[in-house]
């Protein structure tokens, strides 16, 4: 297998998150990928290999080109408005406020954005295009005949939707390479999201579409982040109505519980009759993790990869969440090995 992957991801090294009410440093940090990528490594699972330069293209077909144009020009308004400091949005537009765009960069930040855990910085935006570029690499190989590729991304993905940022992500790089295998000919493709949080961009960037199929196993919005979606009445809307799939587990989930959702969603991706699956992989639902509560122990992320070999379709691994970061190589490769040995 493959593992793609850029070193241009240290250039998101965000000093503080707002957790817990307190400003605490980034769960979503540097070490996590070089954790990640020195146990593929000296797993021998093959080749690592740069991605390439697909362009903004493939990024747009996914995101919003005002929330591009603001990624790519925050930070420069951002310093000669509050100086050389990470930038954090402090409020949102709730129920009875209006959603127009405003023109300071603290409005626009705030627009753009829905929650105080995700710093934007000096090299956010190369950061976000290259692991966007991971994904793509990865997508390129899986569609030119690889069985299986893993696109080591960081910053991750899932909870950035096709305008807005959060959850440690900007753009959805899971997104976008399901929208790159749909654009390099697949009818139907299939998005997994086995991440402890819900996908909620994943899936509001393709609710409304019959052509990709999205299922997520997560833990219970009514307990946990992000809070406002991902509940299993969450079914697709309009031509989309029946191609998402939610699986809600409570805190203090083991495998047991686990599995049968799985299962579940395996099921659901078989009948829908997709020809490229991407799995959106975090690997937050550990034991250890510290900002999640599922049970899950090291050699259940081997019966992850196996399930998600068994579902048969050329598929692109794509990386999210995982804060335990000592165990979190150990976590990834499990599920690469997994894939591997089964399929
Ligand atoms: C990609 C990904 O996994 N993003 C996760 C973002 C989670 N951000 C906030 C989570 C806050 C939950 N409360 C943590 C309590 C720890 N003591
Ligand atoms: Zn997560």
């Amino acid at each position: 297998m493959l593992t793609y992957y850029s070193d241009d991801h240290r250039l998101q090294d965000g000093k503080a998150e707002l957790i817990d009410g307190r400003l605490e440093p980034c769960h979503e940090a540097p070490v996590r990928a070089d954790i990640v990528l020195r146990h593929v490594r000296a797993a021998g699972l093959g080749e690592i290999v740069a991605p390439g330069d697909h362009g903004l293209a493939p990024i747009a077909r996914i995101h919003a080109a005002n929330y591009l144009g603001f990624l790519q020009t925050a930070w420069p308004k951002w310093v000669a408005e509050h100086g050389d400091y990470d930038a954090l949005p402090l409020n949102w537009a709730v129920r009875g406020m209006r959603s127009v765009e405003p023109d300071s960069i603290d409005g626009k930040l705030s627009y753009f954005s829905f929650d105080a855990g995700t710093p934007l910085t000096a090299g956010t935006w190369q950061a976000v295009y290259a692991s966007a570029q991971v994904a793509l690499g990865g997508a390129a190989a899986v569609g030119g005949g690889e069985r299986m590729a893993f696109a080591l991304c960081r910053p991750p993905g899932h909870h950035a939707a096709g305008d807005y940022f959060g959850g440690y992500c900007f753009l959805n790089n899971a997104a976008i390479a399901a929208q790159a295998f749909r654009d390099g000919g697949a009818e139907r493709v299939a998005v997994l999201d086995v991440d402890y949080h819900h996908g909620n961009g994943t899936q509001t960037i393709f609710d409304d579409r019959s052509d990709v199929f999205f299922a997520s196993i997560h833990a219970d919005p009514r307990q946990e982040y992000p809070f406002f979606l991902g509940h299993a009445d969450e079914t697709g809307s309009g031509a989309g109505e029946g191609a998402t799939a939610n699986y809600p587990l409570p805190w203090g989930t083991a495998w047991g519980g686990y599995e049968q959702a799985l299962e579940q969603a395996v099921g659901r991706i078989g009948t829908f009759g997709a020809e490229a699956l991407v799995i959106s992989l975090g690997v937050d639902s550990f034991k250890d993790d510290p900002i999640s509560r599922f049970r899950l122990e090291h050699e259940d992320f081997l019966h992850i990869g196996a399930a998600i070999a068994g579902i048969g379709l050329p598929t692109l691994i794509v990386m999210e969440g995982g804060y335990a970061v000592d165990a979190l190589g150990v976590n990834v490769v499990n599920v690469l090995k997994g894939y591997l040995d089964a399929a």
